[in-house]
């Protein structure tokens, strides 16, 4: 990488997948230029960018695509080779930080649409159970680290760093009571979230209380 190095972020201000691009990216202190979606309307730029899903984010490093958060985050370690180093050193570290991000992306990211989009109460209940032991196992592999990444931010923290803001509309939107149940993980969100590189990668709260109950209104179920 050089000081003349071109980065362009295809983004939309509520992804929590944007959000982790925009972290390792203010983490690595990489200046860059963003472009704002309009969805549901796609850009040329970005079916032109991501010809396979259509998707933000898409990260284009001197005119080359790259596409997927998880994918995209590992990248910007891999060239900006300084640190803070995100992903561990050590391999089976590195195979663990990767494992919990395909969980996050897998498991925790389908309970968090089912918690969005409940119809009854049972469906409500069912989601927020399921949430809740995604992230009580997250909990369990932080233990006692300030971080993810031990006494500095790493891969995990960006992966799940881009949750933040949506653990308190969970709690908004839902009748249950995350800071009861994952004490040590929300203490990890606040401690994120007094980093500028997560509150200002982060969405605006109350934007994206609007925007989830705006969604669920045209959905008919709110
Ligand atoms: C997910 C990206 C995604 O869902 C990643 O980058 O990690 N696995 C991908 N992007 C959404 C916005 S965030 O909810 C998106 O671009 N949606 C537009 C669409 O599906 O039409």
């Amino acid at each position: 990488m050089s000081g003349g190095d071109e980065w362009i972020l295809i983004d939309f201000w509520s992804s929590m997948f944007g959000s982790r691009v925009r972290i390792a990216l203010a983490e690595k202190g990489i200046v860059y230029e963003r472009r704002e979606e309009d969805f549901p309307k796609k850009s040329r730029l970005l079916l032109e960018m991501n010809p396979t899903y259509h998707k933000i984010p898409v990260l284009i490093h001197n005119g080359n695509p790259i596409c997927e958060s998880w994918n995209i985050v590992q990248y910007i370690d891999e060239v900006c080779c300084f640190a803070p180093f995100l992903l561990p050193c050590d391999p089976y570290e590195r195979a663990q930080a990767r494992f919990w991000a395909h969980f996050i992306d897998h498991k925790l990211h389908t309970a968090s649409i089912k918690t969005m989009s409940y119809k009854t109460k049972e469906e409500l209940g069912a989601a927020e159970k399921e949430m809740v032991e995604h992230l009580k196992l997250l909990q369990d592999e932080l233990g006692e680290k300030a971080y993810f990444g031990g006494e500095e931010v790493g891969y995990l923290d960006v992966i799940l760093g881009g949750f933040c803001t949506w653990f308190s509309i969970y709690q908004d939107v839902g009748s249950f009571s995350i800071l009861d149940e994952l004490p040590k993980l929300m203490a990890w969100a606040h401690r994120c979230i007094e980093r500028w590189t997560f509150s200002e990668s982060l969405p605006d709260p109350d934007r994206l209380r609007n925007l989830v109950h705006n969604f669920r209104r045209r959905k008919g179920i709110e």
